[in-house]
């Protein structure tokens, strides 16, 4: 069965001032749909075709078009669960405990949004479970993520932010750091958790 674009819990406008409707429709439809698409082409007929999305982000990544749709479509369908109208305010459960051990929620932000503006040119940041629970920021280039052996970091992604131009060139232009910081508005702490306890 081939992947599919995953359907967004909410409207294209409810994420809104922080995330504009026309940015999130062609986000969805347009940029996240082609990773789906180039990636069912990039597996069809291989040993990867049936294979889960996170197997494959383990080990197929080697192959380009696997490394960059597949990270693609990984990358998306996460970030849209992560977000939520209103957000979440703060981190809750073990996710806000083991935050504190690396310094607090307004380290934690500093060091999240540092991440987020000094990722050169496209990519992401994140917030990733190490094998023994502890978390670590850390970020990746182009649809790059933690759980690709060419990580710098490796981990369980638990919150990610995309700062890809697509992102937020309509709303923001060139003004990076702003989109980053409203993104903390829309943040579901309630998905972050439950990927923490997975
Ligand atoms: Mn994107």
């Amino acid at each position: 069965m081939a992947f599919e674009l995953p359907k967004l819990a909410y409207a294209y406008d409810a994420l809104e001032p922080t995330i504009d409707a026309k940015t999130m429709e062609i986000h969805h439809t347009k940029h996240h749909q082609a990773y789906v698409d180039n990636l069912n082409n990039a597996i069809a007929g291989t040993d990867l075709e049936g294979k889960s999305l996170e197997e494959i982000q383990k080990t197929g990544t080697d192959k380009a078009a696997v490394r960059n749709n597949g990270g693609g479509h990984y990358n998306h369908s996460l970030f849209w669960e992560l977000l939520t109208p209103g957000g979440s305010k703060e981190p809750v459960g073990n996710v806000k405990a083991e935050i504190e051990k690396i310094g607090g929620f307004e380290t934690f932000k500093e060091d999240f949004s540092n991440a987020a503006k000094t990722r050169f040119g496209s990519g992401w940041a994140w917030l990733v479970k190490n094998t023994d629970g502890s978390v670590t920021v850390t970020s990746t280039p182009n649809q790059d993520n933690p759980l690709m052996p060419v990580a710098d970091v490796q981990g369980t992604p638990i919150l990610g932010l995309d700062v890809w131009e697509h992102a937020y060139y309509l709303n923001y232009q060139n003004r990076r750091p702003d989109y980053v910081s409203a993104f903390f508005d829309v943040i579901n702490w309630d998905k972050v958790e439950e990927l923490y306890n997975k």
